[in-house]
């Protein structure tokens, strides 16, 4: 089983890639890389970053993999920085994804209601076309706005009819991070309609959050988990990793302490 993560290289701030692959390889499949940019730290709440966009790097590795003959079971995309990456995912797909392979997006665009620096509705039209390539979809609350034209925020009702109207994108919706009375919830569909998982009281937005989620879900699949079993699995790794770190991490923009939380999340994948 051989996973291909696509995502950019933050080197602060715990997401993308430093999340994905110690996550997927713990899960106990191969977890290949293809960076999409290299940041000093993420963007949300650092100023003065770096930012190296490695677009015109990717051609000659994909020529590389393509002498190689290698395909992936898994392709999971996360921050894209261009339209052009997009299209770029879309024919890496085309190329390298085996017959029966999985394609994950996680269209990372915003938070919080808003879109992150850098990202602008011509790119949230491209991304649309991505997710109608995908198997899954990962969209928090704020991308599924985007996405599904649903405003921002979601209740349980309108959460509910974006996720309706993602599934006209991609069959497997899921979206994460809906706030209400209850706790943070996630939503998708299984054959007897939308379902609703929701863990109490987990307070405080951290950035690469969904990374996590992202990458167990991916990794759990991989493992031939299914769908609903792969969602619940992920969604407790994150929501302890949350809980830890309310108390643990004290600047909430260097990200998640998932690492001492990724031995019961194989415990239950494994058992
Ligand atoms: O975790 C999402 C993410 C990934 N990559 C970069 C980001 C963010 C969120 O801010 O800035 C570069």
């Amino acid at each position: 089983m051989r996973v291909l993560a696509i995502n950019d290289v933050s080197c602060v701030g715990k997401c993308s890639l430093t999340v994905a692959q110690p996550i997927i390889s713990a899960c106990g499949v191969t977890c290949n890389v293809l960076p999409t940019a290299l940041l000093s730290t993420h963007t949300g709440g650092f100023t003065g970053y770096t930012f190296l966009d490695l677009t015109k790097e990717i051609p000659s590795i994909l020529a590389h993999w393509k002498s190689l003959g290698i395909r992936f079971d898994i392709i999971y995309s996360g921050y894209l920085g261009s339209i052009e990456q997009i299209d770029l995912v879309l024919s890496i797909i085309r190329d390298f994804l085996t017959e029966d392979g999985k394609v994950v997006v996680d269209p990372v665009m915003g938070d919080s209601g808003t879109l992150y620096s850098g990202f602008s509705e011509r790119f949230v039209e491209e991304m649309r076309l991505l997710c109608k390539r995908a198997d899954y979809i990962l969209p928090n609350a704020t991308e599924a706005c985007y996405l599904s034209g649903v405003p921002y925020p979601l209740n349980d009702k309108t959460a509910k009819d974006a996720l309706l109207k993602l599934q006209t994108l991609c069959p497997c919706p899921v979206i994460t991070g809906v706030d209400g009375e209850e706790g943070v919830s996630l939503y998708f569909a299984n054959a007897t309609g939308v379902q609703v998982y929701t863990h109490k009281n987990v307070t405080g937005f951290f950035c690469g959050a969904g990374d996590v989620f992202a990458s167990a879900f991916v990794g759990c699949l991989a493992r031939g988990k299914s769908f609903e079993e792969a969602i619940t699995l992920s969604a407790d790794f994150v929501s302890a990793s949350i809980a830890r770190s309310a108390d643990e991490v004290k600047d909430k923009r260097y990200g998640l302490n998932f690492e001492k939380e990724i031995y019961p999340f194989l415990q239950k994948l494994n058992g």
